[in-house]
């Protein structure tokens, strides 16, 4: 009794391998007192599980992963050295004390282990120690108010509504504990650098440190100590591993790329009604009203204010002939009172109770409320359904937000000891917290899809946990109107596209505070390629819609919101490779150039794709901004001439125009732009090939009918474009896979000369679907 006491209070480390055995698919490095278990979930992937006694510690997220049960490693003893060998990943097992060695499918060493196994308990608490070498980086872990570079500091994850934040503000409403490393080349073997993953899953309370330059640390207040290590070598390796342990974004609805409108709230309806004709009279493009927490009666969800919306039905069909979707706002926090929705919810035991089993009340926009658990399925089930009416209604995209959950009182959140039942682990809030919200969007997500099986859900969530993408898109919560936070919403969103959640925003123009005219015309120019493009703003601060900061303003917001959806086609494809892939649509620029130096560090600029360089202007009062370009020819969308990369140069940025760059040896697929997405077929279809020094090209265009389930059984069209050039004349071809149909139209390409100079004629061809030839004279 006394010595179980004692160990309780120190850390425990592993000692030496007694034995290597097999359970099932895992091999069992057992050490006495604790194993570690050892398998392989996926290509390239080891996963490690702390067992202390028989089995591993429980918990974890909860994923289920279908290709568990799919490789087996093979165990190797030569000249005492014990190898597992697995497809993409091979682990050495030394073995005094016992420690874990990861290699890449040729046998290279991309992570050692500590000198003490680096692998250690104080239960509830875990460990885990990794060591690093000098000129590692590391990126990952999700949404950090920081710069991408997530070394020489400690980082927290605990859900939190963090209001206000600011640039090292830690931490905040999502959690990610994914580690994505890049290491310098070792100069032997690889030349590159070689990036690796490392997946904590744990939900607990956790800190990642990573201060020191040797090592760093991850610690968790409870839960396993469970970890995958993923294989490169490259990003794109590492994410669509770990994506497919964790999922992926599903394919959004078109519209969802649009532009969205929202403020903390319209209404009335009139309002919202106005709201839906200024921007069609203005001919400015925009898919999606919000709906904040003025819309419901008395902030209860699933209700409607009938003063202020007595015809909800007819208002969403109305807007829709307008080709607007609404997203109403949904809140966990359900007003503790009896009404239809609490009968049944209290009756069945849906809502989180207290240690002592009293119903669990706390105030938040209703006063006091009930929370549902979602850890529970019959829970998850019933709140999906709550979503019938407004299904019924029409609506398809949700806003989910207060989920970290946030609650009004000194801790913000729920206490820790209240008591989950459907949890895979640890039964209490402390050890699901960080699952919260996830679950509410899994529950959200799985709801509309049983209600209207063949729309595509948007779901707009403010917390959740790694994995969060299979169900929801997110933005980053409360910004302010600041230069500041215009600056740090791009590692903001690349460093959660970089975490597999490739779909996210920031609030266009800031939340909190007021922006100047040439603020929001920034922000909106910046955030015109970025994922989500919203524009959203606090409770009774002025108008912040296009049209608010006079008419010059107006105009250069109007031609940044036009530049959006006449590169939705190409946006559209990113985002269906991301869907795909698990790749980012928003890359950090060491992304698609891993191995240039300056790359590295550039994080006011980004990819969409890999054909788009985008350099937002970020600072008050420029004219121009300088730009990174990389390897490569890069060429403005605006026309002007080709610049050599790799180049520093300072590149002119009136008020009027975002610096987008197109880069040589791309295709790039775009439109004439309409006032919201899918209103009229792609007719004529524009593609811009800009020549590489060799004379080719390269691109793709991804479509379907936007807004169905159609493309999983085959409806879509994957068009391939090539260029071949010859010294006179090149050949442009275009191949499509897909079984979905389009209307014969018109295909305009422009061809753009190696140099940056605009071929003197355009081409058309004829586009059936079926693919194409074109041929033109090359000066
Ligand atoms: O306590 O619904 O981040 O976007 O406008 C504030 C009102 C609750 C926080 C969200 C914000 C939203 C606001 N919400």
């Amino acid at each position: 009794m006394a010595k179980k006491k004692k160990a309780a209070r120190t850390w425990q480390t592993l000692g030496a391998v007694r034995n290597v055995g097999r359970h099932e698919n895992n091999v069992v490095v057992d050490c006495g007192d604790e194993a570690l278990w050892i398998d392989f979930p996926h290509p390239g992937v080891a996963r490690v599980r702390l067992a202390v006694g028989s089995k591993p510690l429980p918990g974890a997220s909860g994923r289920r992963l279908r290709s568990r049960a799919a490789l087996r490693g093979a165990v190797e003893e030569r000249r005492g050295r014990i190898t597992v060998r697995a497809t993409g990943i091979e682990v050495e097992i030394r073995t005094d004390p016992v420690g874990l060695v990861f290699r890449d499918h040729e046998g290279r060493t991309f992570l050692d282990d500590m000198e003490d196994g680096g692998h250690a308990y104080k239960l509830p608490r875990i460990r885990l120690t990794k060591p690093r070498i000098s000129g590692e980086r590391a990126y990952g872990l999700g949404e950090k108010a920081w710069g991408l570079e997530r070394s020489h500091r400690a980082w927290r994850m605990w859900n939190t509504d963090c209001h206000p934040y600011h640039q090292g503000s830690d931490p905040l409403y999502k959690s990610v504990p994914l580690l994505l490393m890049s290491r310098p080349p070792t100069g032997w073997g690889r030349e590159g650098r070689t990036f690796y993953g490392v997946f904590l899953d744990n939900a607990h309370a956790t800190r990642f440190d990573l201060k020191r330059r040797e090592d760093w640390t991850v610690e968790a207040e409870g839960g396993p100590l469970e970890y995958h290590v993923i294989a490169g070598p490259s990003p794109a390796e590492v994410l669509e591993r770990y994506t497919a342990l964790m999922g992926r974004m599903p394919l959004p609805p078109l519209w969802a790329l649009g532009y969205h409108q929202s403020r903390w709230s319209y209404y009335p309806d009139r309002r919202v009604r106005q709201l839906a004709d200024d921007f069609r009279n203005q001919e400015i493009p925009c898919d999606a009203i919000h709906l904040d927490i003025d819309y419901m009666d008395g902030f209860r969800v699933f209700t409607w204010n009938k003063k202020r919306f007595p015809q909800p039905i007819r208002l969403v069909r109305d807007l829709k002939k307008q080709g607007f979707h609404l997203v109403p706002i949904l809140d966990p926090g359900i007003k503790a009172e009896k009404n239809a929705v609490t009968r049944v919810g209290v009756k069945k035991g849906h809502f989180l109770k207290d240690p002592g089993g009293k119903l669990l009340q706390a105030r938040v926009w209703p006063g006091k409320a009930y929370f549902p658990d979602f850890t529970s399925p019959h829970v998850r089930r019933w709140w999906g359904d709550l979503h019938a009416d407004m299904v019924k209604m029409g609506i398809t995209g949700f806003w989910i937000d207060m989920n970290e959950p946030s609650v009004f009182s000194d801790l913000g959140t729920l206490p820790g000891d209240v008591p989950h039942h459907g949890a895979p682990g640890r039964r209490d809030h402390a050890g699901n917290h960080n699952l919260y919200a996830s679950l509410m969007a899994e529950a959200t997500y799985r709801g509309l899809r049983r209600l209207d099986p063949d729309a595509r859900p948007f779901i707009l969530t403010r917390a959740g946990f790694a994995g969060v993408q299979r169900h929801a898109a997110t933005w980053t919560g409360d910004n302010a109107s600041t230069w500041k936070d215009l600056k740090l919403s791009l590692p903001m969103l690349l460093g959660l596209g970089a975490s597999g959640i490739p779909f996210c925003g920031a609030d266009v123009g800031g939340f909190s505070g007021t922006p100047t005219a040439e603020l929001f015309t920034r922000w909106v120019q910046a955030a015109a390629l970025m994922p989500l493009f919203r524009a959203h703003t606090v409770r009774n601060s002025p108008d912040q819609e296009p049209w608010s900061f006079g008419a010059a303003a107006e105009e250069r917001v109007k031609k940044a919101i036009r530049l959006r959806y006449r590169l939705m086609p190409y946006l559209y494809t990113v985002f269906e490779e991301a869907s795909r892939t698990g790749a980012p649509v928003m890359r950090p620029l060491w992304w698609t150039f891993p191995d240039d130096p300056r790359a590295q560090t550039t994080e006011d600029q980004f990819m969409v794709g890999d054909a788009l360089l985008v350099a937002p202007v970020l600072t008050r009062g420029a004219a121009s901004r300088t730009v990174y370009f990389p390897e490569g020819t890069w060429r403005g969308l605006d026309g002007r001439s080709a610049i050599q990369g790799p180049i520093t140069r300072s590149i002119k940025a009136p008020m009027d125009r975002l610096p987008v760059f197109l880069r040589g040896g791309t295709i790039l697929p775009a439109r004439r732009p309409e006032m919201h997405a899918g209103e009229v077929p792609l007719d004529p279809l524009e593609i811009t090939v800009f020549l590489s020094p060799d004379l080719e090209a390269r691109g793709t265009l991804y479509e379907d009918e936007g807004e169905s389930f159609d493309y999983q059984r085959g409806r879509f069209l994957r068009t391939t474009f090539t260029a071949t050039g010859e010294p006179d004349h090149l050949v442009v071809r275009a191949e499509t896979e897909g079984k979905m149909k389009i209307r014969s139209r018109t295909v305009v390409l422009t061809l753009i000369e190696p140099d940056g100079r605009k071929a003197p004629e355009e081409v058309q061809v004829e586009d059936r679907g079926a693919g194409w030839q074109a041929e033109a004279v090359l000066e």
